[in-house]
């Protein structure tokens, strides 16, 4: 993750674009909210014990994937020029999924109470991803040059990474401890960085592409722009 973070800052450094900025500043932070995230873990911070949990509760992810699975959003609406209403939207949705995830890991009464938040949490993420395929891929596909296929990349490599992390949740120590502390934490760990690494360099990487974007962010409470 701190690799990926210099790496970004690496490619945006010389970015004199204000437009295209915003991408390296919100591509980079991603990382770079991980790395520190993963430290805390490392040390023993990011985890606690819980009563009436087999397992320690890593949950310094949850404060991590707060922050960044927003950015990732972000970025996806900026590439596709979604309205502000709509990134409200999207961020208002992927916070209450992560909040209400992490409200599964740390209850303690009992493995039927975990699922049930599990449940609330996968309904806001499928009108999350609901938002995503409809209203945020029409508005791209309106998008001069290359940007709707970026968009369409981009879009379909967070959906298959994303659809991951409740199953893997699932049968994972969080829910039904089907599957290791060991081997969980090694499928995130390589979730997180496809999803986060992985996706700033097929973004930041198609520099071309980011010119012809076309926002329209102001567009709901600034009409003089027209
Ligand atoms: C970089 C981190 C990323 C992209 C994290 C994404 C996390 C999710 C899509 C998590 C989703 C979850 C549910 C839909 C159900 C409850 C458990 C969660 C929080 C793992």
């Amino acid at each position: 993750m701190t690799l990926g973070t210099l790496a970004f800052l690496a490619m945006g450094w010389n970015e004199t674009d204000e437009r295209k900025k915003t991408y390296y500043i919100v591509t980079t932070f991603i990382p770079a909210i991980a790395a520190v995230s993963y430290f805390s873990m490392a040390t023993g911070f990011g985890v606690i014990d819980i009563p009436n949990h087999d397992y320690p509760v890593y949950w310094a992810r949850y404060a991590d994937w707060l922050f960044t699975t927003p950015l990732l959003l972000l970025d996806l609406a900026l590439l596709a020029g979604a309205s502000r209403n709509t990134i409200g939207t999207l961020v208002g949705l992927d916070i209450a999924m992560i909040v209400t995830g992490l409200g599964g890991a740390l209850a303690t009464e009992g493995a039927a109470l975990r699922i049930a938040w599990w449940g609330i949490s996968c309904g806001f993420f499928l009108v999350l991803l609901y938002f995503l395929v409809g209203r945020l891929t029409a508005r791209a596909q309106e998008q001069p040059g290359e940007v709707g296929s970026l968009f369409g990349t981009l879009r379909n490599l967070t959906m298959v990474l994303w659809f991951a992390y409740p199953v893997v949740w699932l049968v994972g120590t969080e829910g039904l401890a089907i599957v290791g502390i060991v081997p969980e934490t090694a499928i995130f760990m390589v979730l997180d960085l496809s999803a986060k690494v992985g996706f700033g360099f097929l973004l930041l990487r198609s520099h071309a592409v980011l010119d012809s974007v076309e926002t329209d962010t102001g567009a709901a409470e600034s009409p003089e722009a027209a």
